[in-house]
């Protein structure tokens, strides 16, 4: 179409409108769905924790919560030292109320979610249980760009009842950096014209890709922010850091050509949980491995997934990544043997002291009966089959996962290139 014809602000060919939405506390905004009075208070929400007990991890905090440094990936017993229980405490505000993890609640008010935006977008990727982007080129402009982002938001407020923050950009990884730039209920509007000036200022590990070791390592090179990195030599970067440092240069300065397309089939489903530090109890790991061997066996099964390959993942100080897999003669859908193998793998590490565990289930192949199933929102945790045995300290490795140390409910090295 001739340029004449476009309307005023409307990209160019070439150029996208992509929207980033991010639930906000997503577990704990579901839990004040189904209990209001949970409004205006705070929330948090414990993986493999049970009423009454000190056990698990928080998965999420609301952001009252959050005020008194509850955060993810905190033990229970943590939270529970900043903010106590209200049953125990009735008349202290200092206090929070603890609920358990309750997946398929989650998973189906994050389906009601993934119906508006399939509807508001022209694709649609989903990242995880809490997260997407949408390619909106054809649907708006951007000087309209803030309405449109407030609409998606209000569709989601309005008929599902959860917040969330969305950004608008003309790509996914700045859509992604607004998306959290003015969290909770956010709405981070960058037109093209404003991406440099909107990334310059930010720390160098609000970029995707840049975890603590390599920001660190950055730092040291006198590069702190975005718009350091921007203006810094690729050559140099590319010295120091490889391939990657070309791509973090390219990311400081906005430019990911990545186009929003929709998820295609796992080619493995797993899940991790980090510990309050390292752990020396090999108990305590076995315990958690446990339950992620469960909630990987049950995502499996309700994918249709049958699974050939079983793998753990043991991270040990300073961040060491270690991953072993065994692959059985056939496919199999069997969770007791997810868990026994996940046990048999773990058992070398006994002894070692350890910061996080995941179990990983590989070589999947489906069944036709949950093809549908395929795109569902349920996304978080995907990766490609690279289970491997051999202890795995190379630094690239290394660094990759420590980017997302915090994340308790997925394994998944690939996602540089999911979000
Ligand atoms: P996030 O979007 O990272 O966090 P959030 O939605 O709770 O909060 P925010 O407002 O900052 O977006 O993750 C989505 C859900 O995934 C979260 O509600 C709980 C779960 N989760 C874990 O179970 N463990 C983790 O370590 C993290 C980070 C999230
Ligand atoms: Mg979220």
């Amino acid at each position: 179409m001739p340029r004449g014809e476009t309307l005023p602000g409307a990209p160019t060919e070439e150029e996208r409108i992509v929207l980033h939405v991010d639930m906000d506390c997503f577990y704990a905004s579901c839990e004040r769905l189904r209990e209001p009075t949970l409004r205006g208070e705070p929330v948090v929400v414990g993986m493999g924790y049970e009423a009454g007990e000190q056990t698990g991890a928080v998965a999420t905090a609301s952001y009252e919560a959050r005020d008194h440094g509850v955060e993810s990936a905190m033990g229970i017993s943590s939270a529970l030292d900043r903010l106590p229980r209200r049953e125990e405490n009735p008349n202290d505000p200092e206090t929070a109320w603890y609920r358990p993890v309750d997946m398929d609640f989650y998973e189906a008010v994050s389906e009601q979610v993934r119906e508006i935006l399939t509807e508001l977008a022209d694709t649609l990727r989903v990242v995880s249980i809490d997260e997407a982007y949408l390619d909106v080129t054809e649907r708006t402009a951007w000087e309209v760009a803030e309405g449109f982002g407030r609409h998606v938001k209000q569709r989601i407020a309005r008929e599902v009842g959860v917040p969330a923050s969305v950004g608008v950009a003309p790509n996914m990884s700045t859509a992604k950096i607004a998306s959290d730039h003015d969290k909770p209920d956010g709405l981070v509007v960058v037109s093209p014209d404003e991406v440099a000036d909107f990334l310059a200022p930010l720390p160098v590990g609000d970029i995707h890709g840049i975890g603590p070791v390599t920001a660190d390592e950055l730092t040291s090179m006198g590069i702190e922010t975005a718009g350091d990195l921007a203006a810094a030599d690729p050559a140099e970067l590319r010295a120091k850091f490889g391939e990657r440092g070309e791509e973090f240069h390219r990311r400081a300065l906005g430019d990911d050509p990545r186009q929003v397309e929709p998820r295609g089939k796992p080619k493995s489903l797993s899940r991790e949980s980090a510990f309050d530090g390292a752990v020396e109890d090999f108990d305590l790991v076995v315990e958690r491995a446990t339950g992620l061997a469960g909630a990987v066996a049950q995502r499996a099964k309700r994918r249709g997934a049958l699974y050939r390959t079983i793998g753990v993942k043991v991270v040990t100080p300073p961040y060491d990544v270690n991953t072993r897999a065994k692959t059985l003669p056939g496919p199999v859908d069997e969770p007791d043997l997810v868990e026994s193998v996940a046990h048999d793998l773990l058992e070398e590490f006994d002894g070692e002291r350890i910061r996080k565990v995941g179990v990983r289930v590989a070589n999947l192949s489906f069944s036709d009966r949950d093809q549908a199933d395929l795109d569902s929102w349920d996304g978080g945790g995907e990766e490609e089959a690279t289970a491997t045995g051999g202890r795995d300290t190379e630094p690239k490795e290394t660094d990759r996962y420590t980017n997302d140390q915090a994340r308790l409910f997925e394994y998944d090295p690939d996602r540089t290139d999911e979000d």
